[in-house]
């Protein structure tokens, strides 16, 4: 048997999901020490604001897409919590919300109810939005003369990607 093989395929995108947490959460050990109320300019969203707002989209759609799967949310899209702590809770339990609505209409042959032509592309959705979140924030640490070095932003984020395990 081959290692790669397409059974190991939907394993494979779980996978990548996990890892997409992983980095996002790695991310918030830069703000042990503040730096969560920095905003890339005035008027624009915080950090802390930026993690809140992946947290509630992936919780809004598994709403909407398998309620069957849904979570309490905290209504307010853009809270300012400023525990690193607490953000990483709350996207670890929103991570897994996402996996399991994923999972499971995967599973059951299932469409999602309002979006997407397969229930993989929310899996697709959202780590591309997080990725693009995860860039603003590391311009507005830039921009605020608080950079994250190349060397430290390796080792959880990237790395997280490419190492064999
Ligand atoms: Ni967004």
């Amino acid at each position: 048997m081959p290692k790669i093989s397409n059974q190991n395929l939907f394993d494979a995108l779980l996978d990548s999901w996990d890892r997409n947490n992983t980095i996002l959460v790695n991310l918030l050990q830069a703000f042990s020490h503040g730096g969560l109320e920095i905003r890339a300019m005035e008027g624009g969203p915080s950090i802390a604001e930026l993690f809140t707002h992946m947290h509630y989209c992936r919780l809004i759609f598994v709403l909407e897409d398998a309620p069957e799967c849904a979570r309490p949310i905290n209504r307010q899209e853009w809270a300012s919590e400023q525990d690193p702590s607490v953000l990483a809770r709350l996207l670890n339990e929103s991570a897994a919300a996402v996996r399991e609505a994923v999972k499971s209409r995967v599973e059951a042959g299932q469409d999602m109810l309002v979006h997407y032509d397969h229930p993989i592309l929310m899996l697709q959705h959202m780590i591309w939005h997080e990725g693009y979140h995860h860039g603003q924030i590391k311009l507005a640490l830039k921009l605020a003369g608080r950079p994250f070095s190349d060397d430290e932003a390796g080792l959880i984020t990237w790395d997280v990607w490419m190492n064999k395990t």
